[in-house]
């Protein structure tokens, strides 16, 4: 794997990891991705088209719909190497910060289930920071109700789609649609992570998706450096130091395990 023995010297020395990962992670274990050619149920759509306020104004039933579809699918998928790699890492490396973009919760899946395993304690939650929020949660569109909610929900017409039960306006899912503002205690604490590192590690994101977008570049406007992870060529490709074109599921583990810790003397 051309980049992989580069890549794992630089993060042996580095003293500060970002990961950012984006939809391409969890492909491995099932979950599809947005960009990524598909013939699937909804890949007529844009995510523009399905994951904004207007498209659920316009039709809650279609957006719910697919999300509907989306937790069914996602609710049978597992962590796959590449979540546990990257979840040992984070539990054995105090200067590492995992940033994610995806909703489906299985780098949390991962992480309780890997420090199960090594008997550690959970990592701090600053550690550990998602930008597009959670499938698996719905909130009120109205007032400050909110739940997990991870029970299969059946949407088929109007009087089906989910109400709140304090105010009976629609519930929606607790994700980051376009032109939404991103949570911003985690997006603050990505970037201060990110321009502080000495590496930030890329793993299966298109980046185009902005202000996610922006972390690995805070990571290059600090001096710091990239490591890509994608079989594709992206956005950020021209701007990294290494490349490993190859599925996270099988660079991850090559590039991330046995590592010794330049922390610990
Ligand atoms: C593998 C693999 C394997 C496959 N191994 N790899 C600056 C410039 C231009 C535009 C903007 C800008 N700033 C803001 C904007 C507007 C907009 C934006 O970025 N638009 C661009 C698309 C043009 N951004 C926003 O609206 C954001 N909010 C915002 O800016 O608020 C401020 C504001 C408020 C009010 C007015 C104005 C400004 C919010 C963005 C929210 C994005 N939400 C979504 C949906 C989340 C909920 C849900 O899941 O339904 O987030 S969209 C979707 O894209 C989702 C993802 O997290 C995100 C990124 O996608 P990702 O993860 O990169 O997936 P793909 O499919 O694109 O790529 C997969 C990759 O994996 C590919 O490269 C494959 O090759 C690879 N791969 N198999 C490794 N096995
Ligand atoms: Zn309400």
């Amino acid at each position: 794997m051309e980049g992989l023995e580069d890549g794992r010297a630089a993060l042996r020395k580095a003293r500060g990891v970002v990961m950012f990962t984006g939809a391409g992670v969890s492909a491995e274990s099932g979950v599809p991705t947005f960009r990524d050619p598909t013939d699937g149920l909804w890949s007529r759509y844009r995510p523009e088209e399905l994951a904004s306020a207007q498209a659920f104004a316009r039709d809650p039933v279609l957006v719910w719909r697919w999300y509907a579809d989306r937790r069914r699918g996602i609710r049978q998928c597992r962590p796959n190497p590449a979540h546990t790699a990257l979840a040992r890492f984070l539990l054995r490396r105090s200067d590492a910060t995992l940033v994610t973009q995806n909703v489906d919760g299985l780098h949390q899946l991962a992480l309780e289930e890997e420090a199960r395993n090594e008997g550690s304690p959970p990592v701090e939650w600053e550690r550990m920071l998602s930008l597009h929020g959670d499938i698996f949660r719905v909130r009120c569109t109205r007032c400050p109700y909110g739940r997990t909610q991870r029970e299969p929900m059946g949407v088929e017409d109007e009087e089906s789609l989910p109400r709140c039960p304090d105010c009976d306006r629609l519930l929606r899912p607790d994700v980051v649609w376009f032109g939404e503002v991103l949570p911003r205690e985690a997006l603050e604490g990505a970037l201060r992570a990110a321009r502080r590192a000495d590496i930030c590690l890329v793993v299966g994101t298109s980046a185009v998706v902005y202000p996610a977008a922006s972390i690995p570049r805070a990571t290059l406007d600090g001096g710091g450096r990239l490591i890509e992870v994608n079989p594709a060529r992206t956005a950020l490709s021209a701007l990294a130091d290494w490349r490993i074109a190859e599925p996270a599921g099988r660079a991850l583990p090559a590039l991330l395990d046995r590592l010794p810790d330049p922390t610990e003397p």
